[in-house]
């Protein structure tokens, strides 16, 4: 969306929710105003019985008096009018942690490689984003593959993002936990 209107971003066209099961690494991330997953951030995404999408992540999170942790986060998924477009629920292991629900848009993945998404938490009175987040995911914990650099540029320019996002380490900090 050049104009950067929410409603003109556009998602992955039909959507596959059972290819997009497994485990995702996010290689970058665009954080959203206050507390966020830092890094070290491993999702993975599962179709129940029923059909419905659940996930669960793992990320390095600082809280509270600089208390380092990980964070063992879990996430269902609701359903809407687009099947690329979700509304996600989610919370915490601890109570500490923390719980929302947020919009979950798969911009584009080709469920294999590569996985652009995006959350935007606050719209501004014209339309655009004001507070928002995304993730890039990869298959891989060492990152995109070359050939998919590109595409993902470009998506993150569609969703007005480029030049907001920050590498993702993995470091191996949630590796036991
Ligand atoms: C996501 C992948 C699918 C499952 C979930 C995700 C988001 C998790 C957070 C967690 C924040 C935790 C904090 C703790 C102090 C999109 C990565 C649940 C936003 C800030």
């Amino acid at each position: 969306a050049q104009d950067c209107l929410v409603s003109n971003i556009t998602v992955k066209q039909d959507f596959d929710r059972m290819r997009y099961q497994g485990t995702w690494y996010a290689v970058a991330k665009k954080d959203p105003v206050g507390l966020f997953l830092l890094d070290n951030i491993v999702a993975s995404f599962k179709v129940e019985e029923d059909g419905t999408m659940t996930a669960t992540a793992l990320g390095r999170v600082i809280i509270l008096n600089n208390w380092e942790m990980c964070a063992n986060m879990f996430g269902t998924f609701e359903d809407t009018e687009d099947p690329a477009k979700f509304k996600m629920k989610y919370w915490g292991a601890a109570a500490y942690l923390q719980t929302g629900y947020d919009d979950h848009w798969i911009i584009d993945t080709d469920y294999d490689n590569y996985a652009i998404h995006y959350s935007c938490r606050e719209l501004d009175v014209d339309g655009t984003c004001l507070d928002g987040y995304s993730f890039i995911f990869s298959r891989y914990p060492d990152g995109l593959r070359p050939e998919d650099q590109r595409n993902v540029t470009e998506k993150k320019q569609d969703i007005c993002f480029l030049g907001k996002y920050r590498r993702v380490a993995h470091t191996g900090f949630c590796d036991t936990a």
